[in-house]
């Protein structure tokens, strides 16, 4: 049967981009909230030195669930300082904290309501299950599109994905109410926000509490994923050690997450009955409590108020010193915090995220001719969609002109010589990689890009694969980061060597395995390595256990790069 396929996903791509626009406004005043409000929080745990902060918890902890696990937490917050993921734990707190906050709002209500009314329930279940089931990843592709890389798609994935026990179990407790009690309120004529309030609430109080419980520890879970859009914090630690394969930081920084839990865990559980309650009364501690957050509030605002009347940079103003970059472990993100370094732009944030991220908000603040500046490289097809500049770097913290390297395993040459004569001849110009680019990024299929590039550059192709060794359909494994132009430079090597025999597989990996897979033999090769400056670090540390078969194509740059309507010329203007 010949059915055309549904187009279910340009359908949504419409939506979504219908969406963007039409909600901009909007958008853009829910970002600003959420930020201010995590600065906020930010600010108010930052206050004082961090010992405040942790006597403050560990006597939350202790008057919450005993003095063992106060111990636990004094220790284990201690720890957390001294390994130095102090700031990363404030990051993250503060996101969990607002992220919680928010199902609270949203999801009590909406819960109370599934229990009042049948037909909301039987809407809301199964959109719950819908939310819950759909992998987080996928809602921060539209949350990118709306609210722009950083912490705020983080924040509202996070939501989305951490809501549905909050409801749930608002609905469930106030369905498991005895009946009689309510009877017994109908029948002394009370109107229903009498018994919502005075009946119904307090004894589902405790299931409620339990699944906002669950909900801090999802939004907690979350943490990893949403650095992939920018948001800071341990998960962003924890997605930095794996894209450098850094064994010792990822435990370290996935252990404070796990400090971070149990003592959130902890207090939430407890909060409605604290451990040491007969001693000191619930309400003079949250009174204390309260006072004391709002005071440091206000105290740490007005300091700030004061901090920021006293100036700077104009471009920094208008972007708020933000420099958009990419995956943490890619070349360019050290070269962009050396060039920070080197011109002493100490007021810059570096924001991490992935390099889909970065071409979306570049899009984002292109359309609306915003001032932006990113990480960037050519060649790329951001060049000929936009028109954009490199920032002059007189001190050179961006290295010169380049090369991209193929690199094999040991014994390749052996096991599988005509792929290896391939992978050795393969070289192309920048010209001919953008053409496969563009083609990718206007939505041709990377494999069916790089099929029309090689049917339409026979000759070149020749050259590759003269006097190969045709394959016997030996499995070769290329690995490969999702960047742009390795997107379209493995594709199209890929389809060359099918052409000649061998059965390829290509696994997208990060930075750091990439270079580890090749040197431990896990894969075959890679056309990826940018030397000789991009990827020095890596190449230093593998460089005796693979082969470098040398340069593929010659003429790459890395840089900031910024729309050419910004009227800055160089890195040094944004001092
Ligand atoms: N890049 C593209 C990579 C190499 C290829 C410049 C983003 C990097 O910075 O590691």
């Amino acid at each position: 049967m010949n059915v055309p396929k549904i187009p279910l996903g340009d359908w949504v791509d419409v939506l979504v981009k219908w969406v963007t626009v039409a909600f901009a406004g909007f958008f853009t005043f829910l970002t600003t909230v959420i930020e201010g409000l995590l600065n906020i929080v930010v600010d108010v745990l930052s206050a004082g030195p961090p010992i405040v902060l942790i006597i403050v918890l560990t006597l939350l902890v202790i008057y919450t669930s005993r003095w063992p696990l106060g111990i636990f937490a004094l220790v284990s917050l201690l720890l957390i300082d001294n390994l130095g993921y102090w700031d990363s734990s404030i990051q993250t707190i503060a996101i969990v904290l607002l992220s919680g906050l928010f199902t609270i709002i949203i999801g009590i209500p909406v819960g109370i309501w599934c229990a009042q009314r049948k037909t909301v329930h039987r809407i809301v279940t199964p959109t719950l299950d819908f939310m819950q089931t759909m992998p987080a990843f996928v809602y921060l592709i539209p949350s990118i599109l709306f609210f722009g890389i950083g912490v705020v798609p983080g924040i509202i994935a996070s939501i989305i994905f951490a809501i549905a026990p909050t409801i749930r179990m608002t609905n469930l407790g106030i369905k498991e109410v005895p009946k009689d009690l309510i009877e017994a309120a109908d029948a002394f004529g009370s109107s229903s926000s009498q018994k919502l309030f005075k009946v119904q609430l307090p004894i589902a109080t405790p299931t409620i509490m339990a699944g906002v419980n669950q909900s801090i520890m999802l939004a907690l879970s979350m943490v990893v994923t949403a650095s992939l859009v920018g948001a800071p914090g341990l998960g962003a630690d924890v997605y930095r050690a794996v894209s450098q394969i850094d064994v010792g930081k990822g435990f370290e920084a996935g252990l404070s997450i796990v400090f971070i839990a149990v003592i959130l865990d902890r207090i939430s559980q407890n909060l409605r009955k604290p451990a040491y309650e007969k001693v000191i009364k619930k309400k003079v501690v949250f009174s204390i409590l309260a006072v004391l957050v709002i005071l440091t509030a206000i105290v740490t605002g007005v300091t700030k108020e004061t901090a920021v009347k006293k100036g700077g940079n104009r471009i920094g103003t208008q972007t708020g010193y933000k420099i958009i970059g990419i995956e943490p472990g890619a070349g360019i993100m050290a070269q962009s915090n050396k060039a920070i370094k080197d011109y002493q732009l100490d007021q810059w944030q570096l924001q991490e995220g992935s390099s889909a991220a970065m071409a979306a908000e570049l899009k984002k603040a292109y359309n609306q001719k915003k001032p932006i500046i990113v990480t960037g490289w050519s060649p790329h097809w951001m060049f000929s969609t936009y028109d954009l500049k490199f920032l002059e770097d007189p001190k050179k913290s961006f290295g010169a002109v380049e090369d991209i390297h193929t690199i094999v395993r040991k014994g390749l040459e052996q096991d599988a010589p005509g792929a290896y004569t391939i992978l050795d001849q393969f070289s192309w110009e920048p010209a001919d990689i953008e053409k496969v680019m563009v083609d990718i990024k206007d939505g041709t299929d990377p494999e069916k890009a790089a099929k029309k590039w090689t049917d339409a550059n026979k000759d070149k192709v020749g050259q590759w694969t003269n006097g190969a060794k045709a394959g016997n359909g030996e499995t070769i494994n290329l690995v490969y980061v999702a960047w742009d132009t390795e997107i379209a430079s493995t594709n199209v090597i890929a389809k060359v060597l099918e052409q000649n025999g061998f059965h390829v597989k290509l696994s997208q990996v990060e930075v750091g395995p990439m270079f580890a897979g090749v040197a431990n033999k896990s894969a075959d090769g890679m056309v990826s390595a940018w030397l000789p400056s991009t990827h020095a670090e890596y190449y230093k540390q593998y460089k005796n256990d693979f082969i470098d078969l040398g340069s593929n194509l010659h003429g790459t740059k890395n840089g900031l790069v910024v729309p050419k309507y910004m009227d800055i010329n160089s890195i040094e203007d944004l001092k």
